[in-house]
């Protein structure tokens, strides 16, 4: 294989999530979060597993960023958790949840490592989902205010920044299928939360501008790519209700101001029209520095008329696939035709690929290696085509791989493993892994 170089100042990073590897669940004056609420119940996540430990990133920070000095990540993104600066979601704040991050930030700048912050991953104050949680308009309101005193203490020092991570999965996960928290099944409620997230999407990009941060926001979408499973008009037609459905109900409000219109259509088949006041979409479409994305996968629809929303997905080739152990198709091609569909489709907006990886059973080896080959092969077949994409004029100007550690993976408790550093969950330490080997030394030589 020849040479693949990225752009000079192309940005290597990796990410995580608060809730993910924190732990400390309820030291220094932290809230309770709607997912210690629903990982506390029973039923809910694989093996009874909870955050409460998780990586216990929260006492072991310093040792995290020593390996990724070790690895050489140029950035680092993280979220932060909401209940740790206000318990409550509102009012008062919790000054012990805010100085962790500080030092945090602090700590990974010192080691020249850029830190990259997203405000909400998931972790909603419970407090907050008591009073409706994503479904009340106020939420978006509370979420300003929680914005509002970040930037006013990393604002100056950080230079990237996500207002959401993805917000298709905490409507469809966690209000349409209830499989993630606050476990509600209902699909209007989903659609409004959609509505809302976005809303304070907009509400807190227009208040970073009004704070004059010198630094670049976006949001990080949950998005791959949905191919007909023929060439019929059918499939065709099928495959782009999907996408609109799950990555244009996004993508369209947040870059065109509007919502896609075959997905309205749907909706309101179904008895569902979503009422707003008409600024909404006006705060939604607020430029943005760039555009993210998390890809892991891709997906093949077929028309399906027996299925409530006409398509489902095209079994009969999705199992050709090879898979990661989520059960994901491994499909490169379909990161670069995403690549592709978004600089055409929204501009040639610039683009972060803020979540890619794959989760494999991996173990310690004899030889105390973890040889995790598969990752490495993966990791190696969507950069190519990440790569490909630069080479065709897309605007891709940094790379996030997910994730640093093997973590909490909601619904699947520590099952799955996305790092590449090799946690232990019942002495904590870690392990880089091959494939953090690897990675280092793509960042030294800008490429493989
Ligand atoms: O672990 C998650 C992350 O929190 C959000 N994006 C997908 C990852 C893998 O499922």
């Amino acid at each position: 294989m020849s040479k693949i170089t990225f752009p000079k100042d192309f940005i290597w990073g990796s990410a995580t999530a608060a809730y993910q590897i924190e732990g400390a669940y309820n030291e220094d004056g932290k809230g309770e979060s709607i997912w210690d609420r629903f990982s506390h119940t029973p039923g809910n996540i694989a093996d009874g597993h909870t955050g409460d430990v998780a990586c216990d990133h929260y006492h072991r920070y310093e040792e995290d960023i020593k390996i990724m000095k070790e690895i050489g990540i140029k950035s680092y993104r993280f979220s932060i958790s909401w209940p740790r600066i206000f318990p409550e979601g509102t009012g008062k704040l919790n000054q012990k949840g805010l100085d962790f991050y500080k030092r945090l930030t602090n700590l990974l700048l010192e080691n020249g490592i850029m830190p990259a912050i997203t405000l909400y991953h998931w972790d909603l104050p419970q407090k907050l989902q008591d009073k409706g949680g994503w479904k009340n308009r106020d939420t978006t309101d509370y979420f300003t205010e929680y914005s509002e005193v970040i930037f006013k203490n990393l604002g100056d020092i950080v230079p990237i920044w996500f207002t959401h991570n993805e917000p298709g999965v905490v409507s469809l996960l966690g209000h349409f299928l209830g499989i993630h928290a606050p476990g509600i099944k209902d699909l209007r409620t989903s659609l409004e939360v959609s509505h809302n997230l976005l809303l304070s999407h907009g509400k807190a990009v227009k208040l970073f501008r009004e704070m004059n941060i010198d630094a670049q926001i976006g949001i990080a979408l949950n998005l791959s790519y949905h191919y007909p499973a023929s060439e019929k008009a059918e499939d065709i037609e099928a495959a782009e209700l999907s996408f609109s459905l799950a990555g244009r109900w996004y993508l369209d409000p947040v870059l065109k101001g509007r919502y896609p219109e075959n997905a309205l259509k749907l909706y309101k088949k179904k008895g569902i029209e979503l009422s707003f006041p008409e600024d909404d979409l006006k705060l939604i479409s607020q430029p943005i520095d760039f555009i993210a994305f998390n890809n892991y996968s891709s997906e093949f629809i077929k028309y399906d008329p027996s299925s409530e929303s006409g398509f489902s997905p095209a079994n009969s080739i999705l199992e050709k696939f090879e898979k990661t152990d989520m059960g994901w198709i491994i499909y490169p091609e379909g990161l670069y035709d995403l690549l592709m569909l978004l600089d055409k489709d929204y501009g040639k907006p610039n683009i972060v690929i803020s979540e890619n990886g794959a989760a494999f059973k991996d173990e310690i080896g004899s030889n105390g290696k973890i040889e995790d080959t598969k990752r490495i092969q993966y990791l190696k077949d969507y950069l190519t085509q990440a790569h490909r994409a630069i080479q065709d004029g897309v605007n891709l100007k940094a790379y996030y791989l997910w994730s640093l550690l093997d973590n909490f993976e909601w619904a699947y408790g520590y099952n799955k493993r996305f790092g590449i550093v090799h946690v232990n969950f019942d002495t904590l330490e870690r392990k880089i892994k091959d494939s953090g080997y690897w990675y280092k030394e793509v960042i030294k030589n800008n490429g493989f």
